[in-house]
């Protein structure tokens, strides 16, 4: 089945987009407003062949959750080109729960991985926008490692920032992990390899402008120095393009996997999809609140599913809880 959405000023002119690019047999899947532009959004479907509809639990009950994921995309921003995957990749699923549906969606479409602590023995070096998030959240790497009985070292690159060295040092401490301060490259390596090989390495990065091709350079080359994986740490919420370019950024930059900080201080998240889906970052965690023991959470299709849908986005901040995840 292919889907496809069509913006018009009315109906009918949105109905005659959809003859001319689908042809007669497309069937009409859902009707909208988009904005308070007046414009209208048509969602409509196409069979490619019989087999399709074996997969399909059932035509209305299958209808009626593409509707609820489509009208739940929209509500987060999501970019029209991804959502049309999205649905497009819903509509093979056997399934009729929209939860389930978006989640196998999101699954196909998007790639997840594990917590980043649980990974590889490469030291993790979170790069991002100033603000993102990135010190915060090596402190909860930090404490997620601790809760799993693993020794850390947090490493700042950070050296210049008026406070910055006092931030992680009061985190460093406090988590029970070791500390260093490197402001090159050279010195980042003689502090890696002085690490124990069982410590979990978080090398936390100062603020990169993703526009300016010399920071991400010294970025990537800081990375490389020391084989580390590169994670982007993005705040949520944002201009859908911005983060999108920002991603890509990053990306080029090395980063293969996105930390999403800031979940509970937004309530549209089509800014983390598309982030992941231009930089073709596999999520890895969702920050959700400032604390540092208890403000990072495992991310994985389903709970990302059930802060999209209507209702579980919409009426609760998305706490870990809300989440449905375990820490
Ligand atoms: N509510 C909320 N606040 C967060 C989260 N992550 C980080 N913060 C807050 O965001 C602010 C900036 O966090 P930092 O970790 O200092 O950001 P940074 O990217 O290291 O900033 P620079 O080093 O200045 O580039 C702090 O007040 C954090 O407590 C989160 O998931 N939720
Ligand atoms: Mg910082």
């Amino acid at each position: 089945m292919r889907l496809k959405s069509f913006i018009a000023t009315s109906i009918p002119e949105a109905m005659k987009l959809v003859r001319e690019h689908l042809g007669p047999e497309a069937v009409i899947i859902s009707t909208q407003h988009d904005g308070g532009d007046g414009k209208v959004k048509v969602t409509a479907a196409l069979e490619d062949s019989p087999l399709d509809e074996l997969a399909l639990a059932g035509p209305a009950e299958a209808l009626d959750s593409i509707d609820e994921l489509s009208e739940g995309l929209d509500y987060h921003r999501v970019p029209a080109g991804l959502a049309d995957r999205l649905l497009g990749a819903a509509a093979h699923l056997a399934t009729a729960d929209g939860i389930m549906a978006l989640a196998g969606a999101l699954d196909a479409v998007l790639a997840f991985a594990a917590p980043p602590e649980s990974q590889s023995g490469r030291p993790l070096m979170l790069a991002g926008p100033p603000g993102a998030g990135k010190t915060a959240t090596a402190a909860k790497i930090c404490a997620r490692a601790r809760l799993a009985e693993r020794h850390s070292t947090l490493i700042t690159m950070d050296t210049a920032k008026a406070g910055g060295l006092a931030q992680v040092s009061t985190f460093a401490e406090a988590l029970g992990a070791g500390l260093g301060q490197a402001s090159d490259p050279e010195a980042l390596r003689e502090l890696v390899q002085a690490c124990p090989g069982k410590n979990l390495v978080v090398i936390d990065t100062v603020g990169c402008n993703p526009l300016d091709n010399a920071e991400r350079t010294r970025l990537a080359d800081a990375a490389r120095t020391v084989g580390a994986d590169l994670v982007l740490v993005l705040a949520a919420g944002g201009d859908v393009l911005e983060v999108a370019e920002c991603a890509l950024a990053f990306a080029e930059a090395g980063a293969g996997r996105l930390i999403a900080t800031k979940l509970d201080t937004t309530r549209r998240l089509g800014g983390v999809l598309s982030a992941a889906d231009a930089g073709r970052l596999a999520l890895a965690a969702a920050g959700v609140s400032p604390n540092i023991g208890d403000g990072l959470t495992a991310i994985n299709p389903v709970s990302l599913a059930r802060l999209i849908l209507p209702g579980a986005a919409r009426e609760t901040a998305p706490t870990p809880l809300a989440m449905g995840i375990q820490r």
